[in-house]
């Protein structure tokens, strides 16, 4: 539970006033992004009487939850361990419907969040800002927004999502596809017609996996162009009924202390009998019970030896490579669907409700594209080196830039006029993913390097908003204007995160965790991106604790 959830009453606290002027607005902070994060770091802001407002570039709050509309899209995460802890009168009157609640829920649950704390007036929406220049002489942030305004802040807080940057493919005549065409992320707000047409899915990542298995049944013909298999292990959802929820709200103290204790971040935590003290026929019926488990089970309730020791990995990877085998009818099929490259949970795990029985279905033809790959698109459809496949409408669930896309694509210019793509063109360099030497007054949640991407999102946002809410308090109180990371500290943390990444047998494999993209310049093959840290959100935690008790070490407080 957050420091917040002990009172919901404002605190007050004087700031610094900026006169604002036509066309210029002057805020205390800046917040960029009304997601998840975006809209809990308003409220903590607004509570402290701080004077803030969050700029959004889409026209309505939500992010990831306003705009994956896919059919399918839902969490990953058990809803309840997915919700915000600060309010004890939100938990008590929110009922997931689900286990893991779909994209319509989420996002009535964001809004009825702003509702209920009048988050709404602190937010622009349309309001996407394309630069932010730091001024040092007067110590504060220039934002030239796309609409030609300007907005200038003494702090901003970067939420900009790790996932909000969707990438394409770029096969030849891409354009001169007829059909319908579009990107998950960008899946349209009005119903789009699905039966009797002959649909093809780009891409098996977890996005993938969840609209494949959504509409499977529901199209004509389904047609899956996967480069890569992934690993994928059931979702085990269900309904939550009102008993259920009563009893999950009674115990609500309890899972967010779990979660916090967890290094995922979920209630699921590994087990620490160790791998080899088994027999193998004991961990197979171990994971007999975790397969039929709800969530993360299989992957973060398992041994810890999996993520580390290659023999341990092999072994889990055979057992999920025959639940595989056991649910896809056709052998040649199955065998197609078992990733060779990488061990199970080397990338993220995607979770399927049905998603390898989709492909005993008549109307789904899985196209390995390893074997015939995509040579071109045509205005009916997708030419491979096999065939043509006819096709109505293209769903690319090609992923994202993922982490540090977001911060790309503003023009991010830090003292000396440095630019933060610059400085970040190997991968990100933070201090605790939270800031960034030479961007002073620049803080992040959930930013790159910090434990949110490895973890389930909104606990690692909820303990980050609240650090780097108590460093601006503790540095407004102070009458600080320019907090910046020192560069050895900024360093040392970056040693953390590469340390921790380097012990994981991931560091081999292709994946969003580790800063793959075919599909973004200087993002392939090759090159890792030291993206997230691997710690666990523990010791995370208690590291960023104790900086804080310390002063804040390793930040300069001017
Ligand atoms: P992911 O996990 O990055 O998956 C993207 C998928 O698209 C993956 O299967 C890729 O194959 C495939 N892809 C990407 N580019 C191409 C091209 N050019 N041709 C063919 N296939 C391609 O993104 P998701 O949206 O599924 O998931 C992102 C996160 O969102 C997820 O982890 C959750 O946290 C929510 P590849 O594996 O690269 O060969």
């Amino acid at each position: 539970m957050s420091d917040a959830a002990m009172s919901d009453a404002p605190l007050p606290m004087t700031t610094t006033s900026l006169p604002s002027t036509p066309g210029t607005e002057r805020h205390e902070v800046v917040v960029l992004g009304a997601g998840v994060s975006g809209i809990y770091q308003i409220k903590r802001l607004t509570d402290l009487g701080i004077d803030a407002i969050v700029l959004e570039a889409d026209d309505d709050l939500g992010g990831t939850w306003y705009r994956n509309r896919y059919p399918g899209a839902r969490f990953d995460s058990e809803s309840y361990t997915y919700g915000y802890s600060f309010s004890r009168e939100l938990l008590d009157e929110w009922h997931w419907n689900e286990r893991f609640s779909a994209q319509p829920e989420n996002l009535r649950y964001l809004n009825y969040v702003a509702e209920k704390f009048d988050l709404r007036r602190h937010m622009r929406f349309n309001a996407r800002v394309e630069a932010m220049t730091w001024n040092e002489d007067e110590r504060v942030w220039r934002l030239d927004l796309q609409n030609g305004d300007t907005c200038i802040a003494r702090f901003v807080i970067t939420s900009l999502g790790p996932l909000s940057m969707p990438t394409l493919p770029s096969y030849e005549g891409m354009d001169d596809f007829e059909g319908d065409a579009f990107h998950t992320y960008w899946w349209p707000k009005e119903p789009v017609p699905l039966a009797g047409r002959r649909v093809g899915v780009i891409g098996t990542g977890a996005t993938g996996i969840q609209v494949i298995s959504a509409i499977a049944d529901q199209v004509g013909e389904l047609t899956v162009f996967q480069r890569r298999p992934n690993w994928s292990t059931p979702l085990n959802n269900a309904p939550i009924t009102e008993d259920e929820m009563a009893a999950i709200r009674r115990r609500y103290d309890e899972i967010f202390a779990n979660c916090a204790n967890s290094p995922g971040g979920f209630e699921h935590v590994p087990d620490r009998r160790g791998f080899w003290s088994l027999t193998a026929e004991e961990r197979r019926a171990f994971w007999d019970e975790l397969y039929d488990q709800p969530g993360f089970a299989l992957l973060a309730a398992n041994f810890m030896e999996i993520y580390f020791d290659e023999a341990a990995n092999r072994e889990i990877s055979d057992y999920v490579a025959d639940r595989i085998r056991q649910r896809v009818a056709d052998p040649v099929v199955a065998e197609k669907l078992i990733p060779r490259d990488h061990g199970f949970g080397m990338q993220r795990l995607p979770l399927e409700t049905n998603y390898f029985e989709a492909y005993n279905r008549d109307n789904v033809h899985l196209v390995d594209l390893s074997e015939t790959p995509i040579e071109r698109f045509t205005a009916t459809g997708i030419q491979t080196t096999a065939t043509h496949h006819d096709l109505d409408l293209v769903v690319y669930a090609t992923g994202f830039d993922a982490i540090t896309g977001g911060y790309d694509r503003i023009e991010i210019r830090g003292v000396d006029g440095q630019a933060l793509a610059d400085k970040w063109r190997d991968g990100p360099s933070t201090y605790f993913g939270v800031l960034v030497s030479g961007f002073p007054n620049m803080f992040m949640v959930a930013g790159p390097q910090s434990v949110s991407g490895s973890t389930n999102f909104p606990r690692a946002i909820e303990t980050g908003v609240d650090w780097l809410t108590g460093l601006l308090e503790d540095a407004i109180d102070r009458g600080c204007t320019r907090v910046e990371a020192r560069p050895d500290a900024e360093e040392e943390w970056v040693a953390k995160v590469v340390d921790a990444h380097e012990r994981m047998l991931f560091r081999r494999s292709k994946g969003w965790f580790t800063g793959y993209n075919s599909n973004v310049n200087g993002h392939q093959e090759g090159k890792i991106r030291y993206q997230a840290y691997f710690g666990g959100a523990p010791r995370y935690t208690t590291m960023i604790n104790h900086a804080a008790a310390d002063g804040y070490a390793g930040i300069d407080l001017a």
